[in-house]
C-alpha cells in the first residue's frame, strides 16, 4: 500500500509541476516483473544509440522485466532528478551510465539508504566508497587509447626534421572515456619527443561539435598530419571539415586519422580508404549486465569491475560481408 500511496504522491507532485514527466504508469497489479530505473546519459552518438538498444533488447517484460529509460540529454542534473524518481518509484534496481565522473556520492547514498542496488555502466563514477555501486560494467578506455598508440608508432610516419603534428579531439570533458584516452595520447606525445599536439578541440562526443571545431582550426591552419578522434561521430565531422579545406586524408592521404567506437559506419569509412584505424568500443551491455544482474539476484558475489571484449580495426582486416553482419 505504501508503494502506491507514493505513486500517488508523486502523480500529485508532477501534475502540479509544469514538465514533471512520469517515466512509469503505476501497473494496475502487481505483476512481479523485475523493474529496473536506467539513467542513459544521452543520445548524443551512434554508439550511444546501439548502447540503449542493447538494454531494451536484453530487459523485456517477456524475460521479467520491466525497463524505464530516461534520457538524460548529456545532462548530469537531469540524471540526478530521474534518479531520484526512481527512488521514490521504488523500483528493483537502478543502472547509470553517468555523465561524467564527478558528483555521484551522494544520489548513490540515497539509493543504498533506499535499498535500492546500482551498477554502473560504461564510465565510471569516482566515490571513495566503492559499496556504493554493485560493479562498473564497460571498457578499458586507457588500453582502448594505447592500442591507437601502438598503431601510430607502427606507421614510422617520416615527417623530416618537423615534427608529427596532432590534432586532438577530445569527447566530453570529465567522462572516462574522455579522461583515459586523452591519457594515452598525452603520455605517449611526453614520450615521443617528435610528436607534438598542435591543438585540443572540445568535441562533446557530437558530429556537430567536431565539425565546428575542426572546422574553425583548418581555417587557420591546414598543416596537420594525424587526428586523435576520441568517437567516431567527431570523426564524421571532422571528416566533413576536412572536405571542405580540401584536404586529403585516409591511408592514401595526408591526414591520418584515428577514431574510437568502431561502429558501422566508421568501418564502412575504414574499408572504403577514409579512416586509418578504427579501435573498438564495444556498446552491447545488455547481455553482460543481465547475467550479473542474474548472478547478484541468486545471491553471489560479482566482480567490481567487467570491461567488455574489443578490438581495432584497419582496412586490411575488413570485409563487407564482416562490416554487414555487425550489431552495431
Ligand atoms: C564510450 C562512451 C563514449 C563513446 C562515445 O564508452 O562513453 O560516449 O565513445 C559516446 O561515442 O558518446
Amino acid at each position: 500500500m505504501r508503494r502506491y500511496f507514493k505513486l500517488l504522491l508523486l502523480i500529485l507532485l508532477c501534475t502540479s509541476l509544469a514538465g514533471c514527466r512520469l517515466s512509469r504508469v503505476p501497473k494496475e497489479e502487481d505483476n512481479n516483473l523485475f523493474v529496473i530505473g536506467f539513467s542513459q546519459l544521452g543520445s548524443e552518438s551512434d554508439w550511444r544509440i546501439a548502447n540503449t538498444q542493447s538494454m531494451i533488447d536484453t530487459f523485456t517484460n517477456a524475460k521479467g522485466y520491466e525497463l524505464i529509460v530516461e534520457n538524460a540529454l548529456q545532462q548530469q542534473d537531469n540524471q540526478l532528478a530521474a534518479i531520484r524518481r526512481f527512488i521514490l518509484e521504488e523500483v528493483d534496481m537502478i543502472i547509470i551510465a553517468p555523465t561524467t565522473e564527478e558528483g555521484w556520492e551522494l544520489i548513490l547514498t540515497e539509493a543504498q539508504e533506499a535499498d535500492i542496488p546500482v551498477i554502473i555502466m560504461d564510465r565510471s563514477v569516482s566515490v571513495w566508497n566503492k559499496d556504493l555501486y554493485l560493479t562498473n560494467v564497460g571498457s578499458n578506455f586507457l588500453h582502448e587509447g594505447k592500442l591507437a598508440i601502438q598503431w601510430l608508432e607502427e606507421q614510422k610516419i617520416d615527417t623530416g626534421d618537423e615534427p608529427l603534428k596532432i590534432v586532438h579531439l577530445q569527447g566530453t570533458y570529465g567522462a572516462t572515456s574522455q579522461l583515459l584516452r586523452s591519457r594515452a595520447l598525452e603520455t605517449a606525445v611526453n614520450e615521443h619527443e617528435n610528436w607534438e599536439i598542435i591543438s585540443q578541440l572540445g568535441g562533446d562526443f557530437t558530429e556537430a561539435r567536431g565539425y565546428e571545431v575542426m572546422q574553425q582550426f583548418l581555417y587557420k591552419n591546414k598543416d596537420v598530419d594525424v587526428i586523435y578522434s576520441e568517437n567516431d561521430n567527431m570523426t564524421f565531422g571532422a571528416i566533413r571539415a576536412l572536405d571542405e579545406a580540401g584536404l586529403t586524408y585516409g591511408p592514401d592521404g595526408k591526414v591520418k586519422i584515428i577514431t574510437f567506437d568502431a561502429t558501422k559506419k566508421a568501418l564502412q569509412l575504414c574499408l572504403d580508404g577514409k579512416i586509418d584505424v578504427c579501435v573498438e568500443c564495444n556498446p552491447m551491455h545488455g547481455p553482460t549486465i543481465e547475467k550479473l544482474i542474474d548472478q547478484y539476484r541468486k545471491g553471489e558475489v560479482i566482480p567490481k569491475t567487467v570491461y567488455m571484449e574489443e578490438s581495432i580495426y584497419t582496412r586490411e582486416d575488413l570485409t563487407q560481408d564482416f562490416i554487414d553482419s555487425r550489431g552495431y
